[in-house]
């Protein structure tokens, strides 16, 4: 049996104590790590520098002692090795190329053409499997489907995710054309991952919350089953993580349907709720509030042992319902990882 309490909790075991990692977990709330992306330059030198993404992956591990470390990279660097151009405004976020029209698709390269790009990436994931400590699990990850179309279609950030909607309305068989280029980049990108070391992947649908009815089905919940049914052809006992992000009552079955082994939930999502609707159907990843890593105090231990607790009948990995902030407090974290330790 697994030794490593993340892929014993993916394993549908219920721990008595639950393991945790944290979404965004190293980034710029940590002066180690702003200081090793001055080193590299910028942010995108950085993700494609193995050396110094290894480091600031092993970070949080080193100051928190996580039972994970996520690989450091981007969910955006998929549309770069795409053929998108991509860069960081300051203080601002990421700008894309976009793509709006048939056209601009005949620019993009092809799904198996992506991994001389990506290959410091995969260089990153093998330097931390030979450097982790052997009780720390390894996460590899890529945006779904969905969410990296929105990027690629708006070329930045938005929110309402309004142009990929305008897309996917108005120029159906372009939309899907992405959606489908995009799916299978993700299955070769997550493959190399898993060949370079990674022992679990997670599927980042930031904006799966903004699909509905119809849509979600086709989206959100089709694209992941078909990305986890093809990981899983290959490698049966590889754990997904799946964090359809403000799905609501979507989250109902996600796990079952697409063959996930965990949903990872958002803090909207009551957890109460998520412990009698979704648990059964395996792990549950979740879900504090990320604002209590700035504010700590009282709260923040009162909430994090009410979700520890509200858990604790069926597999649960300790997690913010998603990525910490620039402005939190490591103390805060500290805090909160003593917390549910006890
Ligand atoms: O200035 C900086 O240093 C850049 C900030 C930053 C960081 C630390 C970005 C830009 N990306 C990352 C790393 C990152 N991104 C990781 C690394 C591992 C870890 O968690 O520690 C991961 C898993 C991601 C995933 C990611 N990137 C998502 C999905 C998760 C989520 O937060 O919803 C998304 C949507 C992105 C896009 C992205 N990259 C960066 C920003 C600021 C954004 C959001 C842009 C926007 O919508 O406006």
């Amino acid at each position: 049996m697994a030794e490593k309490l993340i892929l014993r909790a993916l394993a549908g075991e219920t721990l008595p104590t639950p393991p945790i990692w944290m979404m965004r977990q190293a980034g710029r709330y940590l002066p180690e790590y702003r200081a090793t992306r001055a080193k590299a330059g910028d942010f995108l030198s950085l993700c494609y520098n193995p050396e110094l993404a290894a480091e600031v992956t092993l970070q949080p591990i080193k100051r928190f002692g996580f039972d994970a470390a996520i690989l450091f990279a981007d969910i955006l660097l998929v549309p770069q090795a795409l053929g998108a151009d991509l860069w960081f405004e300051t203080g601002e976020g990421p700008r894309l190329s976009t793509v709006s029209r048939a056209q601009d698709m005949m620019r993009l390269k092809p799904a198996d053409a992506i991994h001389e790009h990506l290959a410091p990436v995969y260089q990153t994931v093998k330097i931390l499997a030979e450097t982790l400590p052997p009780e720390t699990t390894l996460i590899g990850f890529a945006g779904a489907p969905w969410t990296v179309a929105t990027y690629m279609i708006a070329g930045r950030g938005t929110p309402d995710q309004g142009p990929a909607h305008a897309l996917m309305q108005g120029d159906p068989a372009t939309f899907d054309a992405l959606i489908d280029l995009i799916t299978d980049a993700t299955i070769a990108y997550l493959l190399a991952q898993v060949a370079a070391g990674a022992e679990v992947v997670k599927l980042f649908d930031s904006w799966a919350g903004s699909l509905k009815g119809v849509a979600f089905d086709k989206y959100a919940l089709a694209p992941t089953t078909r990305i986890i049914t093809a990981l899983k052809a290959k490698h049966p006992d590889l754990p997904v993580i799946a964090f359809p992000r403000e799905a609501g009552d979507k989250y109902i079955g996600f796990a079952r349907t697409t063959g996930a082994d965990c949903v990872a939930t958002d803090a909207a999502v009551d957890a109460e709720w998520a412990a009698q609707n979704l648990q059964k159907d395996g792990c549950i990843q979740g879900n504090l509030a990320p604002h209590h890593m700035v504010t700590g105090g009282q709260k923040l231990i009162d909430e994090t042992k009410r979700i520890v607790s509200t858990f604790s009948n069926g597999p649960h990995i300790f997690n913010l319902g998603h990525g910490i902030t620039p402005d939190a407090d490591p103390k805060n974290v500290e805090a909160m990882v003593k917390a549910v330790r006890g």
